[in-house]
């Protein structure tokens, strides 16, 4: 084994859906990021270090998940957007998520090819083909971030491209985010899950109290929607949906924080929250993307 340690940042990049933020959890063998079968599912730059030995080789590679580039206006999408961009122009390494976006092309490049599980084979080979024709000199490689085929191989390619030098965080440090920060992600990920086509985009999840006690964590979350008439959605008949919410939420909460949770969650409506600059600013999106 050498001495000598890869390390730097590795932006994940790409197209809303493909997988990025699957890929970020798979890797850190952890909940981090919110995952949905909706697309702009992940709002915010989301850090997520892995200190690893691969092939003999140390390497500290840390991760920034990103929202998906997509096009759309207001506030918040141009937060999500700038996000995403500021991400690949600081990293050392870009990895992209199955396309090529305008930020990533002035650095060394991966192309991860994910969600291979879902096609045969033998359709696999042509569209690696046309990929590396397309990126000549960029490693690309298939992955499955949900079944985790091909991480370990997909990591050496980035390490690979990462500088020399001493470890840029703590080995054992995993995130900076704050275990408050990841709970109002946890939550959110329920509402993409559990309300409708639309609903989800309407929503900020802000945690307000937080107190642990004798190895028991209690959290007061509110749902903010834009809207009475979402408020009534959310709540649902009888206040059926939010029990339901709260009920999911605490079950993956526990599983995330190691510890037993109990969660009061509440709707309160904010009108236009994704329009103003202020508001967003105090939801945690805004000013500098972190
Ligand atoms: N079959 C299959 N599905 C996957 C795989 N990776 C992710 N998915 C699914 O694809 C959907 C999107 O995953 P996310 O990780 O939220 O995608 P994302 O790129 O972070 O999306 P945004 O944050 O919205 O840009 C979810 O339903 C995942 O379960 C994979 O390797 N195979
Ligand atoms: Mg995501």
């Amino acid at each position: 084994m050498s001495d000598d340690l890869r390390a730097g940042f590795c932006a994940i990049v790409g197209l809303p859906n493909v997988g990025k933020s699957t890929l970020l959890n798979r890797v850190l063998g952890r909940r981090l990021a919110a995952v949905s079968a909706k697309p702009q599912t992940t709002r915010d730059r989301i850090l997520g270090v892995h200190t690893v030995e691969l092939a003999g080789e140390r390497a500290q590679i840390a991760y920034v998940d990103t929202p998906g580039v997509q096009h759309g206006k207001g506030p918040l999408r141009r937060y999500m957007r700038e996000a995403a961009f500021a991400a690949a122009a600081d990293a050392d390494v870009v990895l992209d998520a199955r396309g090529l976006g305008d930020a990533s092309r002035a650095k060394p490049l991966v192309i991860a090819l994910n969600k291979i599980d879902r096609v045969a084979k033998p359709e696999l080979l042509p569209v690696m083909e046309a990929w590396s024709g397309f990126t000549p000199g960029v490693e690309v490689v298939p992955i499955s971030a949900a079944q985790g085929d091909n991480v370990e191989l997909l990591e050496r390619a980035i390490a690979q491209l990462l500088p020399l030098g001493p470890m840029l965080f703590p080995d054992e440090m995993v995130t900076d985010r704050s275990p408050q920060f990841i709970a109002q992600e946890i939550i959110r990920e329920q509402l993409y899950h559990q309300l409708g086509k639309e609903l989800p985009y309407a929503c900020a999840v802000q945690v307000e109290t937080w107190t642990e006690k004798s190895g028991e964590i209690t959290i007061g979350a509110v749902i903010i929607v834009e809207r009475d008439s979402q408020k009534g959605i959310v709540v649902g008949k009888a206040g059926h949906r939010i029990r339901e919410l709260g009920i999911a939420a605490r079950v993956a909460l526990t599983e995330a924080l190691g510890k037993p949770v109990h969660l009061s969650l509440f709707v309160k409506v904010l009108a236009e929250w994704s329009r103003g600059e202020t508001q967003l600013r105090r939801l945690g999106y805004g000013g500098e993307a972190q």
